[in-house]
C-alpha cells in the first residue's frame, strides 16, 4: 500500500525498519486519539507479515513512537529522540511476546 511506503520509507517490506538509526518516519491521516486531547495522532499500517502502530504524539507530523507486532506474537516498542544536532535516534523502550 502507498501509506505503507510512506511510513517505511525506501525499505523493502522483507527489512524490519525499525532501529537507532531508521530515521525520521512521516505519519499521514492519523485514525485514532490514543492520548484522548480529540486530535487524532495514530494508525496503523501492516507489511511483510508485521503490524504497525504509529502514533504523532506532539503533532509534527512525523512518528514518535511506533510498535511492531510480529505475525508470531512478538514485539518491538521504539521512541523516537532527538539528539543534539537534531537527527531523530530511535531507541527500543519494550520487547517481548504477546
Ligand atoms: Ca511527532
Amino acid at each position: 500500500m502507498h501509506d505503507d511506503m510512506l511510513l517505511l520509507g525506501t525499505l523493502g517490506p522483507a527489512q524490519h525498519p525499525m532501529g537507532p538509526d531508521a530515521g525520521e518516519m512521516e505519519l499521514h491521516a492519523p485514525t485514532a486519539d490514543l492520548d484522548g486531547d480529540g486530535i487524532l495522532d495514530t494508525r496503523t499500517y501492516s507489511t511483510g507479515g508485521t503490524l504497525y502502530v504509529a502514533s504523532d504524539l506532539d503533532e509534527d507530523g512525523f512518528a514518535d513512537h511506533i510498535t511492531a507486532i510480529e505475525g508470531d506474537g512478538g514485539y518491538e516498542s521504539w521512541h523516537a529522540n532527538r539528539g543534539a544536532d537534531g537527527e531523530v535516534l530511535w531507541a527500543r523502550t519494550d520487547h517481548g511476546s504477546l
